[in-house]
């Protein structure tokens, strides 16, 4: 039911009004810029476009929306202003693929034009209905305060493989409202649905006072959706839970599965991106399906001391499952580290990871990650040297790729663990203690690792690289991508981002993979099992002039068992 004209008028107008008296206000966490939201810049600044992640043409771009594999094509959805570079007149961006790192943009899929999301058409996931194709569930907002209702959209023609034209029916539009009980601004992100005893079922984020929650809904026909009792999980003083993320790893073996899939031979994982940290945390547990309930195992922290998908910069990822090879993949947003004028000059903000295969590693308490194969199809020219040994303080250049867009995978080893520094029990965290101990301070074993994005003489680097401490019963590992020396340039946010990696050491091997691409280094740690993605944005080591070296900072003698590294190609992304 739409209103007057005049109405809608008056309430764009009072909107409006409201928007650009907030000044900076904040709203689902995106700093509100009205001034600049629909300033396009003149031209793109190249200087640290990435060559091989996901961005689209120009403008800005956040979460990853309704990932899928229909009829041959990959599709991504995403945030996207089309006007601006700054977080703003949000639609539904929409490129397709045949192999996930080569795309193709086609117009963007959903607008905000009904009355059930004329303020905003927010996150989302797409489910492929069996017999009806598939269906989008996303956010819609309905207010300027931010009243949020779940929506969904069905393609006009579902014989066409290009899912270029989405309708939103006006019959059972929104699916799902604002009841007693539910704050309407902290109620968003439906998840892909799953199929069990005769009910499709999808989690909405939420949050009560401080406690975050994820709402189930059921429903027999994809339309007539009915929230359950219980949230199927919450925790106390986590804040909103957005985008939140539920489906089953298998015990036996690295392969993907369907959402639907439940029983002895899996788990489940719980992902959500909790918008007071701004980071993705997941637990491994148990979904008890006959109760709508999740329960973390106690081997998995649940809340911000928890297993994070990525130590970086990542956030608002969504995961689906690819039938064509059997695996599921993981999507994440990398946003900007560098300031809001700056995106606005160079016109764009915002990039997605790599897509990343899933899988739960044997020991079961957490998940291994690693670049889909189809990324190594852009690997040209490749380097390559193995049992380099490194003195404390030695470093070597990997010479004769291009460094700026490259991709490097290292096996290191070391003979004893004897010299590890001592753990102090305090630090927690992990980035502190990154921070603390950079590269730069020297230790036992470790400091070793890459030096990415480096200039000639080392004026800026950003290290990637792992520390090896002694604790009473066991040896803690840490992995720093450290942005602190990254960039001459002031301005930016530089953090040194960090994680712990639950690793056996009893071979005394670790292994580094990064994938550096102008304005990101994402490294993956022990094959997959920490990984910090790090936005840097150098002023020297730009395009042929960015080189990699490899450095060891501890007293253990460290040995480069073997080293690989390509020149990267750039993928076709418009
Ligand atoms: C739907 O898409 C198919 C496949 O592209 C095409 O053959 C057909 O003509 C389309 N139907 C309509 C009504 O556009
Ligand atoms: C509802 O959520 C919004 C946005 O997070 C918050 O500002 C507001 O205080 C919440 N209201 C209540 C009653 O908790
Ligand atoms: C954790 O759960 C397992 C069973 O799933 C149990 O055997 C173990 O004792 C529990 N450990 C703790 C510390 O509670
Ligand atoms: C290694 O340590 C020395 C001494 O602290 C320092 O000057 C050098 O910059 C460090 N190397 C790296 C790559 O941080
Ligand atoms: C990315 O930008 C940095 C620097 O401005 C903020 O600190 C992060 O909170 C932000 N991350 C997200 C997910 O918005």
């Amino acid at each position: 039911m739409g209103l007057p004209k005049c109405l809608n008028f008056l309430i764009l107008a009072w909107s409006l009004y409201v928007i650009c008296n907030k000044k900076n206000g904040v709203e689902g966490l995106h700093k509100i810029y009205p001034q600049l939201q629909s300033i396009s810049a003149p031209s793109v600044g190249t200087l640290h476009q990435t060559g091989y992640h996901f961005q689209p043409p120009r403008n800005w771009i956040n979460d990853p929306n309704a990932p899928m594999y229909y009829k041959g094509l990959y599709h991504l959805f995403y945030q996207y202003n089309p006007k601006g570079s700054v977080w703003g007149n949000i639609v539904w961006g929409h490129s397709v693929s045949t192999d996930l790192i080569n795309w193709k943009v086609l117009e963007p899929a959903l607008y905000p034009d009904k009355p059930f999301d004329r303020y905003g058409v927010w996150s989302g996931s797409a489910t492929v209905v069996p017999g009806r194709g598939p269906i989008i569930l996303y956010t819609g907002v309905i207010d300027e305060r931010s009243n949020e209702v779940q929506c969904y959209a069905i393609p006009a023609n579902a014989s066409d493989p290009f899912l270029r034209k989405w309708v939103k029916p006006d019959d059972y539009n929104p699916i799902a409202i604002i009841e007693q009980g539910v704050n309407g601004s902290a109620f968003r992100d439906p998840t892909t649905a799953w199929w069990i005893d005769g009910h499709w079922k999808m989690l909405v984020g939420a949050k009560k006072k401080h406690r975050g929650e994820a709402y189930l809904y059921n429903s027999k026909d994809f339309v007539n959706w009915v929230r359950a009792k219980h949230p199927i999980h919450s925790v106390p003083n986590t804040g909103m839970w957005e985008c939140p993320d539920l489906y089953p790893v298998s015990l036996r073996s690295k392969k993907g599965l369907d959402t639907s899939i439940v029983g002895n031979s899996v788990k489940h994982v719980l992902k959500n991106s909790l918008d007071v940290t701004r980071y993705d945390y997941y637990t491994v547990g148990t979904y008890l399906w006959k109760k709508d309930k999740y329960i973390p195992d106690n081997t998995s922290e649940d809340g911000w001391g928890g297993l994070r998908y990525d130590y970086g910069n990542f956030y608002a990822s969504k995961s689906f499952f690819d039938p064509s090879k059997n695996r599921r993949i993981i999507w994440g947003w990398a946003n900007e580290s560098d300031s809001t004028e700056d995106d606005v000059k160079k016109g764009w903000a915002g990039i997605q990871g790599i897509p990343r295969s899933v899988w739960l590693d044997p020991s079961g308490r957490q998940l291994v990650q690693w670049p889909v194969e189809e990324l190594n199809n852009l690997r040209k020219k490749e380097v390559q040297t193995s049992n380099q040994i490194l003195q404390k303080g030695d470093y070597f250049e990997v010479k004769g790729i291009t460094a700026a867009q490259a991709d490097v995978e290292v096996t290191f080893s070391f003979s004893s663990l004897n010299k590890a520094e001592p753990f102090d029990p305090r630090w927690v965290n992990a980035q502190d203690l990154c921070a603390q101990k950079g590269s730069k301070i020297q230790g036992g074993v470790g400091p070793f690792g890459l030096l990415t994005l480096a200039s000639k003489r080392l004026e800026e680097f950003t290290p990637v690289f792992f520390r090896i401490f002694k604790a009473p019963n066991k040896h803690v590992i840490l992995m720093c991508s450290d942005a602190s020396s990254s960039s001459l340039a002031n301005e930016l946010y530089k953090p040194s981002f960090a994680g712990f990696v639950d690793v056996n050491l009893a071979n005394k091997k670790l292994s580094l993979r990064s994938l550096i691409d102008h304005s990101v280094v994402e490294s993956f740690g022990a094959g997959g099992r920490t990984n910090i993605l790090s936005r840097v944005y150098p002023t020297l080591a730009v395009d042929n002039h960015a080189h990699l070296f490899v450095f060891n900072n501890g007293t253990e003698k460290i040995t480069v068992k073997s080293l690989k590294a390509w020149s990267m190609r750039s993928a076709n992304i418009n």
